[in-house]
């Protein structure tokens, strides 16, 4: 039996128990947690029992007992936090966006290479087995030559003028609040599973709630993703709460996109068509057991299902055809990956740092398309 991998969590919210329910599964051993200051800190490490309540991410980070680093802070403190992970000789599972600047997203990845040591970003929708099975479709020829891709991501949790978060603050979360929380993760999906990539786009952002109140909470203490400490007083948002892009790829397939959220009724609605001359496929992250393949002639809707599919699929179907998996499974097979790979092994589709830089070159290139009003080139 190969030893147990030991973990550190930085970030005490819901990011921060998913990544530890994760660990667990994949048969780490999760030694000790730091938050934004000692006291939720200490409560978090009852909370989950976790042994350790760290003072700071940086002892954290200097735990000689820890291999793995996973950082669950808001978007503004990745940068440092992952930098000296990786200069500590620690793998890293970095949450997304990797930085809030590309230049800071490159240097990331300049350091992961240079340490030799496993960099994962959890683009986890990756991870679904439709998904898998989407981008065996478009392999194996089924879906033919690529015509159109179209699709959206919508949620609702920040419709209401009252509803905030620490990433609506441009401050902790990045120029970029909405492109950069949910269509990082519809570009990643769709140039993973249509092998295509974006070469241009043209994007428009808007704020449809001008005002919010202010955000209060601490660095990186919020327990929920909903709304979180704000007080009476309002002010202005600058980080947009919707936005279209239109995108084409390097091979010239169009592409479009739209982003939202306050899209009421939506709460987690990432939707894809990628249709081609065969046959065009669907998938939506609230339905994830089931793919939509048409066909002029006669539509399919394929259902999970571990005896049937891609290898990819049989591989991520965990559970028998009918009992449902979603975000939970997704997230916890990229964790297993990410361990499996520390371990020597190779897994397919992993998402790593190089892919969080990606990221971050599609989201500068949106802003700058948003901001000057025309076309920009993706490097
Ligand atoms: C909030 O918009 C959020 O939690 C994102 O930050 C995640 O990446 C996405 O998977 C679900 O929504």
């Amino acid at each position: 039996m190969t030893e147990s991998l030991h973990v550190a969590i930085i970030g005490a919210g819901m990011m921060g128990a998913v990544h530890t329910r994760a660990a667990r599964l994949a048969g780490a051993t999760v030694c000790g947690i730091a938050a934004s200051s000692e006291a939720s800190a200490v409560e978090a490490s009852a909370r989950h029992a976790i042994p350790r309540a760290y003072r700071s991410a940086v002892e954290a980070i200097e735990d000689r007992a820890v291999d793995v680093v996973h950082i669950c802070t808001p978007n503004a403190s990745h940068f440092q936090l992952a930098l000296a992970a990786l200069e500590a000789g620690k793998h890293v599972v970095c949450e997304k966006p990797l930085a809030t600047t590309e230049r800071d997203a490159s240097a990331l990845v300049v350091a992961a290479r240079k340490s030799g040591r496993v960099a994962t970003i959890p683009f986890v929708y990756r991870y679904h087995p439709m998904v898998r099975e989407a981008r065996a479709l478009v392999q194996d020829g089924t879906v033919g030559a690529l015509q159109l891709i179209h699709g959206s991501y919508l949620q609702d949790w920040l419709l209401g003028a009252s509803d905030t978060n620490w990433r609506v603050d441009s401050a902790q979360g990045g120029a970029s609040r909405a492109f950069a929380d949910i269509g990082s993760h519809w570009c990643d999906l769709i140039e993973w599973v249509s092998g295509e990539r974006f070469a241009s786009v043209a994007a428009i952002l808007q704020t449809t709630v001008a005002r919010r109140p202010t955000h209060t909470a601490r660095t990186f203490s919020s327990g929920s993703e909903s709304t979180d400490s704000k007080s009476a007083a309002t002010e202005a948002v600058v980080t947009e709460d919707v936005a279209g892009a239109l995108l084409r790829t390097a091979n010239g397939v169009l592409a479009t996109l739209t982003i939202s959220q306050v899209s009421a009724g939506r709460k987690n609605r990432l939707w894809f068509e990628i249709d081609g001359a065969r046959a065009s496929v669907t998938f939506d992250q609230e339905e994830p057991e089931r793919l939509w393949v048409g066909a002029r002639d006669e539509s399919r809707l394929l259902v999970r299902d571990p005896s049937r599919g891609s290898a990819e699929q049989r591989r991520l179907a965990t559970l028998p055809a009918g009992h449902s998996q979603g975000y939970a499974q997704c997230f916890e097979a990229f964790v297993a990956d990410t361990y499996a790979t520390i371990r020597g092994e190779t897994c397919i589709g992993l998402p790593t740092f190089e892919d969080g830089w990606r990221s971050a070159r599609i989201v500068e290139a949106v802003l700058a398309s948003s901001r000057e009003g025309h076309w920009q080139a993706i490097h």
